[in-house]
Order: C-alpha cells, then structure tokens, then sequence
C-alpha cells in the first residue's frame, strides 16, 4: 500500500492547473470553494460542479482544505448558532456528494501567520519564515496592542525597535501585508483598524472559552459528520503557540488528545501536519502518528527548521527539524495496521505542504501563491514519494 499522493489546488484561478497536477503525480485534489462567503452553505450544486471539474481532468476530489469556522462560532457570539447550522449542512452536502474528509482549524482571526514569504535560502530559492523579531515589532509598534509591552522582554523590545527603525518604509508595509492582509486559504483579510477590532472580539475569550467553544462546536458538528460519512481533521495552529493575545488551543499532542476525547467518535479527527507541529520540539512527531494515528484522516508533510531566538522557516522537506524518516515510517505502519483491522479508510491522503520558489518560479513575470508553488512542491512530493517508496521497499 502507499499513501495517496494529494496536492492543493486553489480552484479554477490558481496559476498552477489540474493539468499541472497531473504531471506532478498526485492522484487526489485538496481544494475549497473559496468563492462562497464564510459561514454561508455550500450546496449540492455548488459542490457537484467543482466535483465535476476535478474528474473531467482525470483527479478526484480527496479533501476539502477547508470548509472556515466562522468567528462567531470560535467567540460564541451573535449568530453562532446559525453558522453552526450552516456547517452542519455543509457536511451534510459534502456527505451526499460523497467527498468524506474535511479539514478545518480553529485559530482566532488568522489562519497561518508568516512574516516573510521570500526568504533568501542557502541555494537561491526562497521560502517562507516567522521572524520572531519582525513579528514583536509588529505587535508592540505597529499594531501597538497595549498589552504587547507585557509579553516581550527588554531585549525583544529593543531588538524589534532597532530592527524597525533601520528597515525601508516598502519593508514595513510588506511585513502588515504579511501579517493581516490574509496568505492563501485564509479567507480573511483586514486593514489595522479592521484588525484591532476584531481583536477586540477576543477580549474576553481566552484559553479555556476557545476551548470550550471547540469542544462544544465539534459536540454539535461532529454526529453530522458521522451520518453524512464524512470525517472531520483539524489542522493544528501555525505558529503553534498563541500569538497577540489570542489563544491557541491546537498546538500540542495534549491539546489534540483533549479534542478527540471531547467526542469520542473516528469522525473527530485531525490533520497531521508535521510543519506546524513540528515548530514545537516538545512534540514528538512520529510518537504522535503511534499514539493518535487512527484518528488521522489528513497529512501535511513538510519541515519547518527552528532558529534560536523562536523564528523558524520552511525548509526542504527532508530537511529541517522534522524526522521525515520516522514520521513515514510511523504512517506506514498505521496504514499497515489499518489493513489488518479492517479499516476502509486506507488511503491516509498526504500532501507536500508548501514548497521552495525556485526556478521559473522565482521570474517576476511569473505568478505564484506563497509557498503554493509548482516547481517547489513538485520537488517536496518527489521527494516524500521516493523516500515512501524505499520504506515500503525495503520494510520498514
Ligand atoms: C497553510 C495551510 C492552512 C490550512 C488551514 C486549515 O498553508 O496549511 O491555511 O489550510 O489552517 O484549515
């Protein structure tokens, strides 16, 4: 067996085609109706075209990355009730159309966070990064959230002033841009002011409410999942570890024991994705893969390399802090056990997170989504595929 080889696609206006992800060698399609509001159902026709679209190229449908949380549902405030309705009945619809797994998250406000989207590599490509520095000066100068003077120390505080003070007036605004102004597949984008008052939204929502209101959200969705036949995977926060005052409550193996518990059910789920875990060194990557791995439905591969000071950046996919190694192994063999138990879900899609600009990618005249690209990604999953290939080959 092997696992399935998936690849994001962001719908009919991404640069890279269903034709290129042929070429590439992934057989399944993580794509999203971007073009329908957060919070509003995706109906059965909606979802049917788009199906419709991913098997004329000869693909299928694998997962959906993601169907959004709306915030009313991660405060409990205004029409949360509603938005939960609404999720139900896109699971529900999903179901009909039979497409079985979807990946959400539950980060406040923002999806994954990064600071630069071009960082110089060692070999002339460029990747993504989070610049604990840059981000300080963000928060403290200028977002200038009162409560930042609190969580940095003299030193951060002093190396982010000097780091601001010396950059060019189009780095600043690149570093906003960044920050808020949404990556791909976030959904979401906000000016400072519109920024600070969806902050304000948290005031009162800190570690314990968002979990709270996690549980109670995959208490209510979750039953729905189940009867539509559909499993639920939830991606882990990016960066692991709350980030502006807001909580995080996805970042550790505890956290996302506590979320399966809150329902024990194999349609509570989650994404294993190894960059976002493996930010953290306290968590044990291919260890988690042993302990939860029934209840993963969805893999991200790809490594993040931590620097000294809590940045990191991406790095190849077999580079990095990440024990690519292991982690497949440990994958494997949960695929391996799923077999001999009687499992139907088998196929364990993975897909190549992220990957370098490189090549072609890095002409100007080309367009690309950030970390999103053809070339990159193409040469994460022939990689990930080789090294699959030669555990399975070999035994592992
Ligand atoms: C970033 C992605 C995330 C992810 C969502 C899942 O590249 O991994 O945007 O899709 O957090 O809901």
């Amino acid at each position: 067996m092997a696992l399935e080889q998936t690849w994001r696609w962001f719908g009919p206006n991404d640069p890279v085609t269903l034709q290129d992800v042929r070429q590439a060698g992934a057989t399944g399609i993580v794509t999203a109706l971007h073009h329908i509001r957060n919070g509003e159902v995706w109906e059965i026709a909606e979802i049917k075209a788009r199906k419709e679209m991913i098997e004329q190229a000869g693909l299928t449908w694998s997962v959906v990355e993601s169907v959004p949380v709306h915030e009313a549902i991660k405060t409990r405030t205004g029409d949360f009730e509603r938005y939960i309705k609404n999720y139900q009945q896109t699971l529900a619809n999903l179901g009909a159309c039979g497409i079985d797994t979807v990946c959400y998250n539950f980060m406040p406000i923002l999806d994954w966070t990064r600071t630069d989207l071009d960082a110089p590599m060692k070999d002339g490509s460029t990747g993504l990064r989070f610049d604990a520095t840059h981000f300080a000066a963000f928060d403290l100068y200028l977002l200038k959230r009162p409560e930042a003077e609190e969580i940095y120390s003299d030193e951060q505080k002093k190396r982010a002033k000097n780091w601001l003070d010396n950059a060019e007036e189009a780095e600043v605004t690149k570093l906003v841009r960044n920050i808020i102004a949404g990556l791909p597949g976030s959904e979401e984008s906000f000016t400072i002011e519109e920024f600070r008052t969806a902050l304000s939204a948290y005031a009162h929502v800190g570690d314990l409410e968002l979990r709270t209101h996690l549980y109670q959200f995959i208490q209510a969705i979750a039953p729905v999942a189940a009867e539509a036949g559909v499993r639920l995977a939830i991606h882990p926060d990016d960066p692991p570890y709350p980030i502006l005052g807001l909580p995080r409550v996805v970042s550790t193996e505890n956290d996302a024991l506590l979320l399966l518990e809150a329902y024990d059910n194999e349609a509570n789920g989650i994404c294993f994705c190894t960059g976002s875990y493996g930010v953290r060194p306290d968590n044990d990557l291919s260890g988690m893969v042993d302990r939860l791995g029934n209840r993963i439905h969805f893999i991200h591969l790809r490594a993040t390399k931590r620097e000294h000071d809590g940045s990191f950046y991406e790095a190849d996919h077999l580079d990095g802090d990440v024990d690519m190694y292991n982690v497949m192994k440990a994958l494997l063999t949960e695929q391996k056990r799923r077999m001999e138990i009687g499992r139907t879900d088998l196929r364990m899609p993975f897909r190549p997170d992220h990957g370098h600009r490189m090549l072609d990618d890095l002409s100007g005249s080309k367009r690309t989504n950030p970390g999103y690209t053809a070339i990159g990604r193409l040469r994460g999953l022939a990689e990930l595929r080789g090294l699959e290939y030669a555990i399975e080959r070999f035994g592992p």
